[in-house]
């Protein structure tokens, strides 16, 4: 089960996600908001969110280890990819570490994880995810992006893929830790890229490879131009390019 708090306009359904979760609201407590003024992705950056997409929330309280918290990005990117793929027949790929993407047309949905831990235990998480549905392309045109209703030519119901998406995350969710190698797998199986040369872009300066697969842990790993297998956490990688 979960239970929807719907908003119209608001800054940030990751605020409000925060405000309840500090209030005591349980896990798969879902804030959606029809549009957000400030809707924002990593590192500060601000994601664009018209009426039309879908944009929420989540708050959730697991019992595990705060160092799985990398894998709860994993699964909801891992959780809409599929949605995209079975639903909607679209050829949609987890760009590691998660964002959601077309195969040679762009960003589709994007996801922000932010957490509260206290002494080593997790206090809460708030997932966030971001996924363009009846998103007109002019909004679009400088990121990079698309949106269903461009690749679909039609409107869909953001209800029936909110379902859709809460259900998968619910399944994957349970999984952790123990299944972790499930769901990596089935990750390595719509990877954007894979075989293809990526060149990150990381603390320790650039390094080009052809990406071999993601693994347990999260990290990305490449084999480079000597042929070397490298590896590199998440936390290490500022930016990751296809190219
Ligand atoms: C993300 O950040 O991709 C995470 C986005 C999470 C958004 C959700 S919406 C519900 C919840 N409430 C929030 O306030 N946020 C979450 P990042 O990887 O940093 O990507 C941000 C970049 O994506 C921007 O700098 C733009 O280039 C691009 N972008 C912005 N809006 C976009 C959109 N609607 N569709 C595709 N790309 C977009």
């Amino acid at each position: 089960m979960y239970n929807i708090i719907r908003f119209k306009k608001i800054g940030s359904t990751m605020d409000i996600a925060k405000e309840y979760a500090r209030k005591g609201y349980p896990e798969w407590t879902v804030i959606v908001a029809e549009e957000q003024i400030s809707g924002r992705g990593r590192m500060k950056r601000k994601w664009i969110s018209p009426k039309g997409g879908l944009w929420f929330s989540i708050i959730l309280r697991p019992k595990f280890e705060p160092k799985y918290i990398i894998h709860i990005g994993l699964i909801i990117a891992l959780s809409i990819t599929e949605i995209l793929i079975e639903k909607y027949g679209l050829d949609a790929k987890v760009k590691w570490p998660n964002d959601v993407y077309i195969n040679n047309v762009g960003k589709i949905a994007g996801i922000l994880v932010e957490s509260s831990i206290t002494r080593y235990k997790i206090d809460f998480i708030i997932a966030g995810i971001g996924l363009n549905t009846n998103v007109d392309k002019k909004y679009l045109r400088d990121l990079m992006a698309t949106s269903l209703l461009e690749l679909l030519g039609r409107r869909v119901d953001n209800e029936i893929i909110l379902k859709y998406i809460i259900n998968k995350i619910k399944l994957y969710y349970s999984l952790i830790p123990d299944g972790i190698p499930l769901i990596i797998s089935r990750y390595n199986d719509i990877l954007l890229n894979r075989g293809g040369v990526v060149r990150l872009k990381t603390l320790d300066g650039e390094v080009d490879g052809v990406l071999k697969n993601i693994d347990s842990d999260a990290g990305i790993v490449l084999i480079d131009r000597n042929g070397n297998i490298v590896r590199y956490d998440v936390s290490k990688v500022i930016r990751a390019e296809f190219i």
